[in-house]
C-alpha cells in the first residue's frame, strides 16, 4: 500500500501472464525472490493445502445476496505482507505454513486471561457462513463467503472486565516461517485493534473457512479478523493473541503512515486516501469500476456506531 501509486491495477492483468512473469524475473522483486527462497527452505513438505470440508455450517440472515468471487480470486490475489507484498505471493509462499498445533493467547482487562488452543477456542461457537462484500483501501473489491463465529459471541465466553473499551488482536511473528517479517516494510507483529462497540456488532466476525473449507493460509488461516464495513486491512490474519484495552490500540499501517490508514478505517467514498480516490472500486473479475459506498454498503447496519462523530478526521 506504501509501494504503489496505482494501486488497484494488477500487472497480470494488463499484460499477458508470461510476459509478465518474465518481467517479474528482470525486475527481480529483490525481496519477493528472497521471501520465496526463504519459503521454501520452511519446515513441511506438503505441496499443496489440503481442502477440508468444515462440518454443521448454518446459513446467515447477515450474507447478502451478491455473487461470490470465485475461489479461485479468493486464494491468488492476496494481502499478506508477512508472506511476500506482491498479491500473488501469499498463495506462494504460505503454502507450507503450519496452523496446528495453534494457541490463542487472552490478556489484558478480563476474567479469564490465559491461552487456548485453537480448537478448544473455535468449539463452543456456532459456525455461520457469511457471504460479506469486502473493500480494500486500495480499491478494489471482493465477495467472500466466509466460514466464521460471531466476534461478539467469542467476547461473552471471554468475559472482558467493564473497563475494557478496546479489543487489540496480534499476528504470530515468526520470522522463520513467515519470511516477509525479515523484509523491513512494515513493524511486525502486525497489530489491529476495534473499539468494544465494533467487536460486539453482530456483523463482525473471526473467520476460520470460505466456501465451506478450511481457510486457506494464505486468507489468514488458522483464524482472521473480518470487519465488512472497514478497509481490508482490519482483518488481521493468523491471530495468537487478543488484548482488552482501556486504550486505544496502535494498528500497524497506523503507525506506519498515519496520515494515510486511521485507525477506524471505516469505508468512506467521500474521504480520498492522500494518494487515490475512494470513491469508485473495482470488484476483482469485472472491468467496469462500481461506486464504492458508505460503510461498504452496511451503513443500514453500523451507522449507528459513528453518529456524532468527524468521519473525515476518524478516518
Ligand atoms: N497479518 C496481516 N493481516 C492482514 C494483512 C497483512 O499484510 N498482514 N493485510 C490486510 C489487507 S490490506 C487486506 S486487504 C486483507 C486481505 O485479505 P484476503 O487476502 O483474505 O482477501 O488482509 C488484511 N490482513
Ligand atoms: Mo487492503
Amino acid at each position: 500500500m506504501l509501494i504503489r501509486n496505482a494501486p488497484d491495477i494488477r500487472s497480470s492483468e494488463i499484460t499477458p501472464k508470461s510476459l509478465y512473469l518474465r518481467r517479474r524475473e528482470f525486475i527481480g522483486a529483490a525481496s519477493g525472490a528472497a521471501v520465496a527462497a526463504a519459503a521454501a527452505l520452511a519446515p513441511g513438505h506438503a505441496d499443496a493445502q489440503a481442502r477440508t470440508k468444515l462440518p454443521n455450517v448454518a446459513k446467515s440472515k447477515y450474507s447478502t445476496s451478491e455473487e461470490p468471487n470465485s475461489y479461485e480470486d479468493i486464494t491468488t490475489y492476496n494481502n499478506f505482507y508477512e508472506f511476500g507484498a506482491e498479491k500473488d505471493e501469499p498463495a506462494v509462499n504460505a503454502r507450507r505454513f503450519q496452523t496446528r498445533p495453534w494457541t490463542i493467547r487472552v490478556e489484558g482487562l478480563v476474567k479469564t486471561p490465559g491461552t487456548h488452543d485453537i480448537d478448544a477456542f473455535i468449539k463452543p461457537h456456532m459456525l455461520e457462513e457469511r457471504i460479506y462484500r469486502m473493500r480494500c483501501v486500495e480499491a478494489w473489491s471482493i465477495v467472500v463467503p466466509w466460514v466464521g463465529i460471531p466476534l461478539a459471541s467469542v467476547i461473552k465466553q471471554l468475559d472482558p472486565l467493564p473497563s475494557a473499551k478496546f479489543v487489540e488482536f496480534v499476528t504470530l511473528y515468526d520470522p522463520i516461517k513467515m519470511p516477509g517479517q525479515r523484509v523491513p516494510i512494515l513493524r511486525y507483529p502486525y497489530v489491529e485493534g476495534l473499539r468494544m462497540d465494533e467487536a460486539m456488532h453482530p456483523l463482525t466476525i473471526l473467520a476460520v473457512g470460505l466456501y465451506g473449507e478450511v481457510l486457506p493460509n494464505q486468507n489468514g488461516a488458522p483464524i482472521r479478523l473480518v470487519v465488512p464495513w472497514k478497509y481490508g486491512f482490519k482483518g488481521i490474519k493468523s491471530i495468537v493473541r487478543i488484548r482488552f484495552s482501556d486504550t486505544q490500540p496502535k494498528s500497524t499501517w497506523e503507525i506506519s503512515a498515519p496520515r494515510e490508514y486511521g485507525f477506524y478505517a471505516n469505508v468512506n467514498p467521500s474521504v480520498d486516501h492522500p494518494r487515490w480516490s475512494q470513491a469508485t472500486e473495482r470488484r476483482l473479475g469485472e472491468f467496469r469500476r462500481r461506486k464504492t459506498e458508505m460503510f461498504n454498503g452496511y451503513a443500514d447496519q453500523v451507522a449507528g456506531l459513528y453518529s456524532g462523530m468527524d468521519l473525515r478526521r476518524n478516518y
